[in-house]
């Protein structure tokens, strides 16, 4: 026994050190769970000191990957440089299975990589926090110039876009439909007076496709920005950014902390800046049931991917019918029109997967209320395989020692 134990857990400590590729996936089962959250039912007091979200009461979420089954929009994080960006959904298709019959078929599309003849650009709108500023929700949502840095009133041609941009920038990747007008009720929710949004991508199984290089900041004198030198590729419930330009656990204009979802496709591990790796931003129970202690860092996936440094690399997420999800990186993504179910497939099945699968459980939970002391108390998260392992280990060496 105690044999078996040391065994199980070396293999898994051996396992760990293996845990990067430059191609391959990362995986996460059973994502979507039934949930409550409340969301912005009234913004006050916009741009003085008074500044507040109202919330409303709480409402029920549920079904395959949900909350992050609702529209989501792609945000896109310095220092990188983005070649093609695409969007694509269907009806059903669940990995594996041998009954996809349907194909996918391309929402959005931005191309404006150098091998390419011409640029294609469809259904994307570039955004911002670029307008005027405000305590609760920071600047306000904008269109950008083509230098995707600089607020504009106009949505400028997309086709001259430069999709470059240095630590502590970030653009945001909307589809083409404007929102209906503020309301509860309404697609996209309250929102800020005045500010332009469009909606975000939909569909209950959905795949974003990238192309894009991470490269090292060079540029020092942005050293004292958040997240310097450390860029990401991430989807979000449209609503965020919608709501706050920040996200505070005691902010209501946060909607990250009321439960509304996101999903870091690649974002560098900030301790070392050489990789990257994957990481579901809900309040669903982990495999020990337990729910993460901070929502900002996530449900971390078992691996990571080496950061494109020099290289430029493609892949993207996936989100199948049935809660699989997956971050894949491979030079064998293509961007066409049309995907159909086989050329999926074997785009994944060829692939390698990194560190195991992180299957969660199913079970159904009150979203907590948005004080730091409630989060703090009510959800703890515990590194379960490691304890287990430890106090297993301890255990049944002290049994042997007498
Ligand atoms: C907005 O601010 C005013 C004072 O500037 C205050 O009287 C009012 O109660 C505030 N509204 C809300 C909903 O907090
Ligand atoms: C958050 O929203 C709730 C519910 O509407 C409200 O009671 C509370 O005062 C709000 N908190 C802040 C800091 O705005
Ligand atoms: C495919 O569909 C058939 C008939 O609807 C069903 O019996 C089978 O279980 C399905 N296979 C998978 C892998 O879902
Ligand atoms: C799927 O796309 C392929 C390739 O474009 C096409 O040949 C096929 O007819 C399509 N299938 C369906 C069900 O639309
Ligand atoms: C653009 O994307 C949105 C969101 O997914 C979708 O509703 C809309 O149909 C798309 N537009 C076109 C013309 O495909
Ligand atoms: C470095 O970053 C600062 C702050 O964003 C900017 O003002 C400056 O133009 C940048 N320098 C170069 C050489 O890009
Ligand atoms: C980030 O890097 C640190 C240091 O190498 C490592 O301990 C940690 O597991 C990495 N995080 C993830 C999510 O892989
Ligand atoms: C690319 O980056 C890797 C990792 O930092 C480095 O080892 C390699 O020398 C770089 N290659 C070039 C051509 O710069
Ligand atoms: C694609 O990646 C594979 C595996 O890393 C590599 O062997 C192959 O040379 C790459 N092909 C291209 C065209 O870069
Ligand atoms: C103290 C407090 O505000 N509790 C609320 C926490 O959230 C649940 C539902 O999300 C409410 O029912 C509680 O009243």
């Amino acid at each position: 026994m105690l044999l078996l134990v040391v065994f199980v857990c070396l293999v898994r400590i051996i396992h760990a050190l293996d845990n990067v590729g430059s191609y391959g996936k990362l995986e996460f089962g059973n994502v979507g769970y039934d949930g409550m959250r409340r969301v912005i039912g009234k913004v006050s007091n916009s741009t003085n000191e008074n500044c507040q979200c109202s919330l409303t009461e709480p409402t029920w979420f549920s079904g395959p990957n949900a909350p992050l089954s609702e529209r989501l929009v792609a945000h896109i994080r310095g220092p990188i440089k983005l070649y093609k960006f695409a969007f694509y959904n269907v009806p059903s298709f669940i990995i594996g299975s041998d009954n996809n019959t349907q194909n996918w078929t391309q929402q959005a599309i931005f191309d404006i990589s150098p091998g390419d003849e011409y640029k294609d650009i469809f259904n994307v709108t570039f955004m911002g926090h670029r307008g005027e500023d405000s305590p609760c929700q920071g600047r306000e949502l904008t269109f950008l110039k083509q230098d995707a840095v600089t607020h504009s009133n106009e949505n400028p041609d997309p086709r001259g876009f430069v999709a470059e941009i240095g630590s502590g920038e970030e653009f945001i990747i909307f589809s083409n439909f404007p929102c209906p007008r503020s309301g509860v009720g309404q697609t996209c929710g309250v929102y800020r007076k005045g500010i332009r949004s469009n909606t975000g991508f939909e569909g209950q199984t959905k795949l974003f496709l990238f192309e894009f290089t991470m490269p090292p900041e060079t540029n020092t004198t942005r050293k004292s920005m958040r997240h310097y030198d450390a860029p990401a590729i991430w989807v979000a419930n449209d609503r965020l950014s919608r709501g706050t330009e920040f996200y505070h656990v005691d902010n209501n204009c946060s909607c990250l902390y009321n439960g509304c979802g996101a999903y870091q496709v690649f974002t560098v591990n900030e301790t070392d800046t050489n990789y990257m790796y994957s990481a579901l931003q809900t309040f669903q129970p982990t495999e020990d049931g337990s729910v993460v202690d901070d929502v900002f860092q996530g449900i971390l996936s078992n691996g990571q991917f080496p950061r494109p440094l020099n290289t430029t690399v493609r892949g993207g997420v996936l989100f199948d019918s049935v809660g699989n999800v997956v971050t894949f990186l491979t030079n064998r993504t293509e961007f066409n029109y049309v995907i159909t179910p086989e050329e999926l497939e074997d785009l994944l099945y060829d692939i390698p997967a990194i560190g195991t699968e992180r299957i969660l459980q199913k079970g159904s939970l009150v979203a907590p209320n948005t004080t730091k002391s409630n989060i703090g108390s009510t959800f703890r998260a515990v590194n379960s395989f490691r304890l287990i392992c430890f106090s297993l280990l301890t255990t049944f060496i002290q049994a042997f020692m007498l």
